[in-house]
């Protein structure tokens, strides 16, 4: 099977409880390989790119705000299938609704607030890649 790329965000609310390490020790033994990751604040710029097609929602302010309020830490996922099995263990992007066990269920503080990001797509995941790192950076 071929290995596959995706990008994750280890949230700000998750970053500010000082969880970044517990998510990613979740990450990792789901199968998924860190090469490469960094600590940054996001820009206005950045949140409302990233989240633009979410831009006519009414949670968009809101969301860029949140993406905006504190460090994240912005990685590539490496692994079999990785796009999905990073979505499985995030679980549902509200809290309420995912399941036992996944990073959203254990950390998550509300539908918004959910502690991680991960790309929906092969198509997005390159996007979102290239976006945030230079290929030097990402070391699989
Ligand atoms: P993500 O893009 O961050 O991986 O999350 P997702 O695919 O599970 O969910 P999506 O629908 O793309 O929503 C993006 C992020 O917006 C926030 N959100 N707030 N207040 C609300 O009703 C609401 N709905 C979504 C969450 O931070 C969600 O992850
Ligand atoms: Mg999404």
């Amino acid at each position: 099977m071929a290995l596959e790329r995706t990008f994750s965000i280890v949230k700000p609310d998750a970053t500010r409880r000082n969880l970044t390490g517990k998510v990613n020790a979740m990450l990792e033994e789901a199968g998924l390989r860190i090469v490469a990751q960094k600590r940054i604040v996001m820009t206005r710029l950045d949140a409302e790119t990233f989240y633009g097609v979410h831009k006519e929602r009414p949670f968009f302010n809101d969301l860029v705000e949140f993406m905006t309020s504190g460090p994240v830490v912005v990685q590539v996922l490496e692994g079999e299938n990785a796009i999905a099995r990073n979505r499985e263990v995030m679980g549902a992007t509200n809290p309420a609704e995912a399941a036992e066990g996944t990073i959203r269920a254990t950390f998550a503080e509300n539908i918004e607030a959910n502690s991680a990001h991960g790309s929906d797509s092969a198509e997005n995941a390159a996007i979102e890649i290239a976006y945030f790192f230079s290929g030097s950076e990402i070391v699989g």
